[in-house]
């Protein structure tokens, strides 16, 4: 597959799912902005168009709740998600700005590390495009500072460094295994008709969460519902209060990019500001790691326990970082037999849960297939790590797995067969952005300098 081929029909996939002012995460099991999705499709999108690319996080953050929340879908008028407006009921909710129709939750804040890409590919092309980059960044930091404060104080007021979620929506891996333990003690109050869109669309009814699993998400939505998603009672009502160890290292990813943004446009105060939210989300996350098996773990907070479930997001520290000894233990498994170099995997990368787990299932959703746009957030980190080999390989893995051009929103670890929705975007996005900026010494884009936490840089310079 020559990659020009590869690459226009990816742009494709965006130029098709674009409804003009937000890009729909799939053509039809998706046709809405959601939150983590846009972040990952805006980078996509900047290779095409810098200026299509701010819109699309535009549109996103004019959707952000006066508390700062990023609500995790923004509705467009296309008819067919289930469950839509009319379900989650957030018309009523005070901190949802009118004009807008969104959920009630949100999603990984990956936005700073996309606006921040975005920022790097516009700089590098100069003229008209570095200042409308630039100008989007400064109107943009205090919402992005706003965003990363409500993760923060509201969804860890008691300073633990753990973001707290109230749905496994929220995690972005809705039915991981993760959150097996806290959906057992999700009691479904009312059994609901379900007007599910999905099973029409994946016609495969092993793609995808089952009827049950629907019956507790919709429980949760009904809670926050009850309270108007008002975050102070969400608290107290809602069923489902877990620690998410991989939304925390994300964010930390997030406050660094915040941080260099800032810095580069003189924004110190915020770049201080956001690097102190980073090293305490690192630190929350390196809270987790297990002694004995070395991952990382979520937090349930209604048991009261630590969660021991594996999957890909045990080794969180393999992508935020913040003690090298650990992230270098880390990638080494996730790089290893267990995971991406399992034996019995079709492509060389890392499954959202290892075969040799019980209960790995190779097409069913977050419970064992491989999703693109995961792998393009790990190379992204890797990088960061100076793990160029081994990003180089994911990188070189993946493209071989998309080379069938159905841009599949998983695939079939084992088979290397596309699963879920075709023309997913956020898969179409991550192959135009990695296209474009080769693994040679001659690329397109200049990549951050790796990173280091305060304690290690502080370690380094003792030692000097
Ligand atoms: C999936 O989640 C949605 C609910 O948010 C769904 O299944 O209906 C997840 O993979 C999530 O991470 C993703 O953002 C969304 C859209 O691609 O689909």
């Amino acid at each position: 597959m020559d990659a020009s081929t590869l690459d226009e029909a990816a742009r494709r996939v965006l130029r098709d799912n674009d409804l003009g002012g937000m890009v729909k995460a799939a053509p039809a099991l998706y046709p809405h902005q959601w939150s983590w999705d846009a972040a990952f499709i805006s980078i996509g999108l900047a290779h095409m168009s810098v200026e299509r690319a701010l819109l699309e996080l535009r549109n996103l953050f004019d959707a952000q709740w006066s508390t700062g929340m990023i609500p995790h879908i923004v509705f467009s008028d296309v008819p067919g998600y289930f469950p839509g407006p009319d379900v989650w009921g957030t018309t009523s909710a005070r901190a949802k700005p009118g004009g807008v129709l969104t959920s009630g939750i949100c999603q990984p804040p990956a936005h700073a590390i996309a606006l921040a890409r975005i920022l790097d590919i516009a700089r590098s092309r100069g003229g008209a495009d570095a200042a409308r980059a630039e100008a989007f960044v400064t109107e943009h930091l205090p919402k992005i500072v706003a965003w990363h404060q409500w993760l923060t104080d509201i969804r860890d007021p008691s300073g633990r460094g753990l973001i707290e979620i109230h749905h496994g929506w929220e995690s972005g891996m809705d039915n991981s295994p993760r959150w097996d333990s806290a959906y057992a003690g999700v009691t479904i109050d009312e059994l609901v008709e379900l007007r599910r869109h999905d099973t029409k669309v994946v016609t495969d009814l092993a793609d995808r969460p089952s009827d049950e699993e629907y019956q507790r998400y919709l429980t949760l939505v009904r809670e926050m519902k009850s309270v108007g998603y008002d975050d102070k009672m969400i608290e107290k009502v809602v069923s489902f209060r877990v620690r998410d160890v991989f939304m925390t290292a994300v964010l930390a990813l997030a406050a660094d990019e915040t941080a260099r943004m800032a810095d580069s446009l003189g924004r110190g105060d915020i770049a201080d500001q956001q690097r102190l939210l980073a090293e305490h989300a690192r630190q929350g996350v390196l809270s987790t790691l297990d002694p004995v098996t070395r991952r990382c773990r979520d937090f349930d907070e209604i048991r009261g326990s630590w969660i021991p479930a594996e999957s890909v997001a045990s080794w969180s520290v393999a992508l935020c970082g913040g003690d090298e000894t650990v992230r270098r233990e880390q990638t080494a498994i996730l790089a290893g037999p267990r995971w991406a170099e399992h034996p019995s995997l079709r492509f060389k990368v890392p499954p959202s849960v290892s075969p040799d787990d019980p209960g790995f299932k190779p097409r069913t959703y977050w419970r064992g297939p491989t999703w693109p746009f995961l792998n393009w957030l790990f190379v992204w980190a890797l990088r960061r790590h100076g793990e160029d080999a081994l990003a180089d390989r994911w990188r070189e893995q993946t493209l071989a797995m998309v080379a069938d051009r159905n841009f599949g929103e998983y695939y079939d670890p084992q088979t290397g067969e596309p699963a879920g929705s075709h023309a997913q975007s956020w898969t179409a996005a991550a192959i135009v952005d990695w296209l474009a900026d080769p693994p040679t010494e001659h690329r397109a884009v200049p990549r951050p300098r790796p990173i280091r936490s305060q304690r290690e840089s502080s370690t380094c310079r003792d030692r000097s």
